[in-house]
């Protein structure tokens, strides 16, 4: 998060923008939860909009937008907070828009905010893709670099200004340009050639395949917190026989007289262990543990622990309190096992998008609940968040569900020598900052993602990909780090450093194409040459095949659900060869259909997906669902049989 210049900054070219940089991350980001001590108002809904169609993309800067209400500038849109903005419309320069857009949106305060000066008022953006700047009621107050990690400002001097009703301009000006030391990376490409193209014509050029969805995606929204308060808590969880063990540490913002109280309650809100100061050890003896989803036949237990801040303040004392889900769980690694609670883990899942029809990237609480029914029913224990951090409220879900999380940064499309530069490197590491920042306090989440498929054969990778992991284990000491690989074996720089070898492929997709007879022997080749060189446990973290729901052709041919089904088929063939001796896990590409850019390969987005991207299912999701309950049948821990815990009743069950 900085704060700069916004106008001269702005001037430096039409679309592309400086590089934040890399400063130590100023404080906490705890997900702002009420209290008895904290409020929120959420600021989801209308705004206006308006999309800065100048040649130089610039307009709006020159002509300060941010000054007054932006239907004053000129014709402005409803836009709908969250959502993407690409597919609300039906102009189509809208969809393909790269530049600056503008949302705005006017807010009145209750008067116990803006009078009460023990109170402190934060605004905060649950993401904003992919540059932003904030001004409220035109005071320059907020930028942050980077798409999918939330960031937020103290506004309390912006609106305890007197006596009268507070009424606030919120204005967010977002830019989506990609540049290659953005995460992802892209690049703008003019286009000269006069006789094709018309003057000042650009694309914008990516390398990763989903649409660059962009706008206010997440919840936006104001909260309140004492003057003096918590500020970021984290908490770590051991096992020492049966007991559990919970490891917090506290950082508040306040003088240096304060009392801190800490509680962990268990699920029937009972009071289990007890401690004081700002770090501590509580123990649980007979604890019950946070156990994946079908490993255990109580998945998923949350403790909540609450702490409690008391301080003077020379306009009387304050306490602040905040209460954090906390499951008790170990996670390790061994040459050939993922061991979660000390036992052989096997992730059955598939990896996810954020992504549907109308709201693009647009948080929306139906589709999640319904992604997470599929989930359940399918049997899938596990998902990864490829190939960006997904919103906060959706590991909050796999965090009550026992749905396990590879948590991934946006680093996809690293394929170039100048994305591996000394500023793509601090830019990224920084983004590991956020990310552990935001999500170290999950229980679901069990491993980090610094990178899906980068040229992580090229000489500069090596390094690079040395410092980031060194880097995110620095942050977080108690999980695994691990990129996403689809480079030879033999040639990967960055593998020595991963503690779990995941890797992509396509076999009888994008090679030997129509030749599933080719999968298992490939499969086993690939197995065998990662283990033999790094003896560490391997993820086959992507494969699949596009599938155009309705299209049948028996004996399979590509494309049709037939097809997709035989080459699962025999994927599965060959991960049962190597289960239970060093293949820890299966993630199938991809959860549901989504949206790409337009290319000759992709019909009205990629089809890879088990279900419809309006989350209807293919021949391929019932044949997953039989394998992943097999699967969780044999490896569930006490053995009996596993019942499905749908959030409703699916007549699939
Ligand atoms: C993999 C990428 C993923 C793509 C997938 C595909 O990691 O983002 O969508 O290929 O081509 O290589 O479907």
């Amino acid at each position: 998060m900085v704060r700069g210049p916004a106008g001269a900054w702005a001037a430096l070219g039409p679309l592309l923008w400086g590089c934040a940089l890399a400063l130590a991350l100023p404080g906490g980001m705890l997900y702002p939860r009420e209290s008895p001590s904290r409020e929120r108002k959420s600021l989801d809904g209308l705004w206006s909009f308006r999309a800065d169609f100048s040649d130089n993309r610039r307009r709006g800067f020159e002509e300060q937008w941010y000054r007054r209400p932006l239907r004053e500038s000129g014709p402005t849109l409803d836009m709908p907070v969250p959502s993407s903005f690409n597919d609300i419309g039906q102009d189509w320069r809208l969809r393909h828009f790269v530049g600056w857009v503008w949302y705005e949106r006017e807010v009145t305060l209750p008067e116990r905010w803006t009078q009460d000066l023990r109170t402190r008022v934060v605004l905060r953006i649950g993401s904003a893709h992919s540059y932003a700047i904030v001004w409220v009621n035109g005071v320059d107050t907020l930028e942050h670099e980077g798409g999918y990690l939330p960031f937020e400002a103290d506004i309390s001097s912006l609106v305890q200004v007197g006596p009268l009703p507070v009424h606030l301009r919120i204005t967010i000006a977002i830019n989506n340009t990609l540049t290659p030391s953005t995460l992802p990376p892209g690049a703008i490409r003019y286009m000269t050639d006069t006789s094709k193209y018309p003057k000042g014509y650009f694309v914008q050029n990516t390398d990763f395949d989903f649409f660059n969805y962009a706008g206010l995606q997440r919840a936006v929204l104001l909260y309140t917190t004492p003057t003096s308060y918590i500020d970021d808590i984290t908490v770590t969880t051991g096992v020492q026989q049966d007991s559990g063990l919970v490891n917090y540490q506290v950082s508040v913002k306040c003088g240096s007289q304060f009392k801190l109280e800490v509680r962990l309650l268990n699920a029937e809100n009972k009071v289990v262990a007890e401690g004081t100061g700002t770090q501590g050890q509580l123990k649980v003896p007979g604890a019950s543990l946070w156990w994946p989803y079908l490993m255990h036949e109580r998945p998923a237990y949350l403790y909540s622990l609450e702490v409690r801040l008391t301080a003077p303040t020379s306009v009387g004392p304050v306490s602040d309190v905040y209460t954090l889900p906390v499951g008790i769980r170990t996670v390790a690694v061994t040459e050939s096992q993922f061991l979660i609670n000390g036992k052989p883990f096997y992730f059955h899942g598939v990896n996810k998008h954020e992504d549907a029809d109308i709201r693009g990237k647009g948080f929306d609480w139906p589709l999640l609940v319904k992604d997470f029914n599929l989930l359940l029913w399918l049997g899938a224990n596990a998902f990864r968040t490829s190939h960006y951090p997904y919103a906060e409220e959706v590991l909050q879900m796999c965090d009550r569900y026992g749905i396990v999380v590879i948590d991934e940064c946006p680093a996809v499309g690293l394929v170039l020598p100048q994305h591996f530069s000394n500023t793509s490197m601090n830019h990224h590491m920084r983004v590991m900052e956020e990310l552990v920042r935001r999500d170290k306090n999950h229980p679901a989440v069990v491993m980090w993602s610094v990178a899906n498929e980068p040229a992580s054969y090229l000489e500069s990778a090596g390094y690079y990909f040395k410092m980031v992991i060194t880097h995110t284990k620095a942050l977080d000491p108690s999980r695994p780090v691990t990129f996403v690989t689809n480079a030879n074996y033999a040639a990967d720089k960055g593998a020595p450093y991963v503690d779990v070898i995941c890797v992509n492929s396509y076999y009888s997709w994008y090679h030997d194409y129509g030749h599933l007879e080719l999968i298992q022997l490939q499969l086993g080749t690939q197995f065998e040459n990662w283990y033999k060189t790094y003896h560490k446990p391997i993820i086959q973290s992507e494969y699949g095949a596009e599938t155009i729901v309705g299209f049948h052709q028996d004996p399979p041919l590509m494309f049709s659900e037939e097809y997709q089904r035989a080459l699962l088929e025999q994927y599965h063939l060959g991960l049962d060869q190597k289960r239970g001796k060093y293949v820890v896990g299966e993630l199938v590409w991809n959860f549901a259909d989504f949206m790409t850019n337009q290319s000759p390969q992709r019909m009205l987005g990629n089809k890879k997906g088990i279900f419809t991207r309006q989350r209807q299912p293919k021949t391929a999701a019932f044949l997953l669902r039989e394998r992943y309950w097999k699967i969780a049948n044999e490896t569930r821990y006490p053995r009996s049989a596993a019942k499905s815990q749908c959030l409703e009743n699916s007549p699939f069950t």
